[in-house]
């Protein structure tokens, strides 16, 4: 596979020299030999589709297209000669030792946190059956790498997973009961990665009927990288058997391919331990990973960030541009290396494109991705009293040049331009009346303040000092 460099420079060298017509007669060569392909390896119907339709020359690229990007290739629409060599070899050429194999290329994904999207269900089984046998699909294989798994519930994510039948606007129609049971795209953008499931299999999460779980595992190590195995026990064996329910599924050589890929695990598991398959009690576990449509979210905190809004939660953050519908979902150590969970309160100096990020008695100053040096630093430095553990929630307001930091009942005020706190905190409730208690996060959109509590939150209108409209928390994410 480390020669195909040079085989594309051999390739462009003689097709340069050829005369025209024996180019001409070679490309009709290669679409015979790819139509031919495609009719044994992706077609379902009978006799594959009318011939009518390869006369469509934007189809016929259409397709070529999918097929590079199903198989990880570089996605041309032409069939050049990676495309050719694939089609003409029998698939990847990895010598017989090596018993699990990748696509050719070796596609993978440039980054350890994956996101997936579960777009629809089957009637088969209830939705959180579904929802239980894909994520535990995913943790066979985060529990061998280092790769990390976030569900997300909108807009686009890197594995997209759906039920569908027959023709399914990718080209690669599903065949009815029997069959291909599903299919998954080789790691790429838009398509890649994505996982389809046959909507007219009989899909269980019993030994009986197809189990969705085996088959999602298979189909993930696809969406990871993974070719088919030579080796008869691996779960990557393009052969279906039972599913063995009391064992992990995977085999060391499915373990070695995608360790081949993404290396090891920081935390192995023995692969000879009991796992539990969907269904059944899973031990303790860190908090779920939040969604951003459940009506009872609770923010921690909240900020403007360079025209954005940040919502943070956990170990993660939610990104929302005004003029976007979508959010889009991150984790928190993914963009500052140095921050972990459980930011408790955050601001932005907007003039200064500088924002602060609160966690117990330190915070930080960050401007775009990168941690300010010097920090963090405490609180106290601030001038907040002694006794004072952590903020809830805190607010610029760049009018005044004020910081308000918000604990329990009471703000703080921070004066920006003699960098001092005022004397004596003031009660919440007297200078934003309607906001009793605490807050858990605030920040400012328009002329109008946020204050979150709970699943709640406060418009307030600072002209009017009133409280203008009570919404959800998550609101702003357009559920
Ligand atoms: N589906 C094939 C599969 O995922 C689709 C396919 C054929 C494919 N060639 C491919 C996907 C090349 C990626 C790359 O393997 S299948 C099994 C198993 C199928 C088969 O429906 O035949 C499983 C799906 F391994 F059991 F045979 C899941 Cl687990
Ligand atoms: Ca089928
Ligand atoms: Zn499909
Ligand atoms: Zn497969």
């Amino acid at each position: 596979m480390k020669s195909l460099p040079v085989l594309l420079l051999a390739y462009a060298a003689f097709s340069y020299a050829f005369p025209v017509d024996i180019e001409k007669k070679k490309e009709e060569e290669n679409m015979k030999l790819f139509k031919e392909y495609v009719k044994n390896y992706y077609s379902s119907e009978k006799d594959g589709e009318p011939a009518s339709k390869w006369k469509n020359n934007r189809l016929v690229v259409d397709k070529i297209k999918k097929v590079q990007q199903f198989m990880g290739l570089e996605v041309t629409g032409k069939l050049d000669s990676h495309t050719m060599n694939l089609i003409q070899k029998p698939r990847c050429g990895f010598p017989d030792l090596a018993e699990f194999s990748t696509f050719a290329g070796e596609p993978k994904w440039g980054k350890n946190i994956l996101t997936y999207r579960i777009l629809n269900y089957t009637p088969d089984l209830a939705p959180q059956d579904v929802d239980a046998a894909v994520k535990k699909a995913f943790e066979v294989w985060s529990s061998v790498t280092p790769l990390k798994f976030i569900r997300t519930y909108e807009g686009a994510a890197d594995i997209m997973i759906s039920f569908a039948i027959r023709e399914h606007k990718d080209f690669i129609p599903f065949d009815g009961p029997g069959g291909t049971l599903a299919h998954a795209f080789a790691p790429g953008s838009t398509i890649g990665g994505d996982a389809h499931f046959d909507d007219e299999e009989d899909w269980t999460l019993k030994s009986e009927g197809i189990n969705l779980f085996h088959v999602a595992v298979h189909e993930f190590g696809h969406s990871l990288g993974l070719f088919h195995s030579t080796h008869p026990d691996a779960l990557m064996y393009p052969i279906y058997r039972k599913a063995d329910l009391a064992v992990f599924p995977l085999h060391q050589d499915d373990i070695n391919g995608i360790q081949y890929l993404y290396g090891k695990s920081s935390n192995p598991i023995e692969n000879d331990t009991e796992f539990n398959w969907p269904g059944e009690p899973t031990g303790p576990k860190e908090p779920a990973v939040p969604n951003a449509c459940n009506p009872e979210l609770t923010l921690d905190a909240v900020t403007t960030f360079r025209g954005e809004i940040l919502f943070f939660k956990d170990k993660y953050f939610w990104r929302k541009h005004p003029a976007i519908k979508q959010v889009e979902f991150n984790v928190i150590s993914s963009f500052w290396s140095q921050l972990s969970s459980g930011i408790d309160a955050a601001y932005e100096i907007t003039d200064k494109d500088e924002t602060f990020l609160f966690k117990g008695n330190e915070f930080w100053s960050v401007k775009g991705d990168a941690v300010l040096p010097g920090y963090p630093k405490k609180i106290h430095a601030l001038g907040l009293s002694n006794d004072i553990k952590k903020i809830d929630a805190a607010l610029y307001f760049a009018n005044k040049r004020k910081i308000y930091y918000f604990v329990d009942n009471k703000i703080w005020s921070y004066d920006e331009r003699s960098q001092s706190m005022d004397k004596k905190p003031k009660l919440i409730k007297n200078e934003f009346p309607g906001i009793n208690g605490k807050v858990d996060a605030a920040f400012q959109n328009k002329n109008y303040y946020y204050f979150f509590h709970g699943k709640k939150q406060f418009e307030f209108d600072p002209n009017a000092k009133k409280v203008t409209r009570v919404l959800k928390t998550n609101f702003w994410f357009s559920c």
